[in-house]
């Protein structure tokens, strides 16, 4: 069986999960934190040298690399709604699947510095315990968001998807995990207003299939500003959406 590497709280390892998810395709997600389990000797030389997640392992081979793993699992599956066989339409989802890296991604800087410092307890953040502990970003950060807001509202101007087209690719699931986190209504750390294309595809992502259990971790962790109970607050809901994820796999299995 396929397993997947990472935690639910990783925006990419969300992203591959809920593909699977909503693929119906089974398989094991196997705890692993990035700081600890994913720095290890073992996972350094055996799965992932960068030690990042998400990381697969399919009958032996092992991939690194969100969009990497999205395009290899939706080529051996032949998913070509999520990754189009039409050049073209492929070629957008592409082209936004290089974007997001330093765009996009650049969104989990707002998370991120929200969250650590209340998870633990430090008050007033400077900048050097900001870049010890959480994600630093670009340097020019607010005003690289403040773009990719904007670049992103405009490609989905036309047809209310990241790679046009009439529905959802792996373009939509990877931009999903950044902006969908961050909604007042989950961690609450960046605002969508005045971006009105933003903010119907939000809504058209949501009722997507699976969307609850493989964002159970939002609504246990809740409000970043609000956070209590430190990092076993974050453990617990780890572990409580691993537990929800495996139980609809399970059902899965059984044709439930
Ligand atoms: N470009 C990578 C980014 C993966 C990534 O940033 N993962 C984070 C967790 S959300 C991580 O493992 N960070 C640990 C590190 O950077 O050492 C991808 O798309 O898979």
């Amino acid at each position: 069986m396929l397993r997947i590497y990472g935690i639910p709280n990783s925006q990419p390892v969300r992203s591959v999960v809920w593909l699977c998810l909503i693929k119906g395709l089974p398989f094991e997600l196997v705890l692993t934190s990035q700081n600890r389990d994913a720095k290890t000797p073992e996972f350094l030389a055996g799965i992932n040298p960068r030690g990042t997640v998400p990381a697969i392992e399919d009958e032996g081979f092992a991939l690194w690399e969100c969009p990497a793993i999205m395009i290899y699992l939706c080529e051996k599956h032949g998913w070509n709604d999520l990754w189009p066989d039409d050049p073209r339409h492929r070629a957008r989802v592409n082209q936004y699947l290089h974007f997001h890296h330093r765009n996009t991604r650049e969104l989990v800087v707002q998370w991120s510095q929200t969250l650590w410092p209340r998870v633990f307890g430090v008050e007033r953040p400077d900048d050097d315990w900001l870049r010890r502990n959480t994600f630093t970003g670009l340097r020019d950060n607010a005003a690289v968001v403040e773009q990719a807001l904007r670049i992103v509202d405009g490609m989905l101007a036309p047809t209310g998807y990241l790679g046009g087209g009439s529905h959802a690719t792996i373009a939509d699931l990877f931009a999903y995990e950044e902006l969908g986190q961050n909604q007042p209504k989950y961690a609450n750390c960046s605002d969508f207003r005045g971006h009105p294309h933003i903010e119907r595809w939000l809504e058209t992502m949501e009722a997507l299939p699976h969307h609850e259990v493989a964002h159970a971790v939002w609504t246990l962790i809740g409000d970043a500003h609000r956070v209590e109970g430190g990092m076993r607050t974050i453990a617990r809901a780890n572990k409580e959406a691993a537990r929800r994820i495996a139980e609809l796999v399970d059902g899965m299995g059984r044709g439930g």
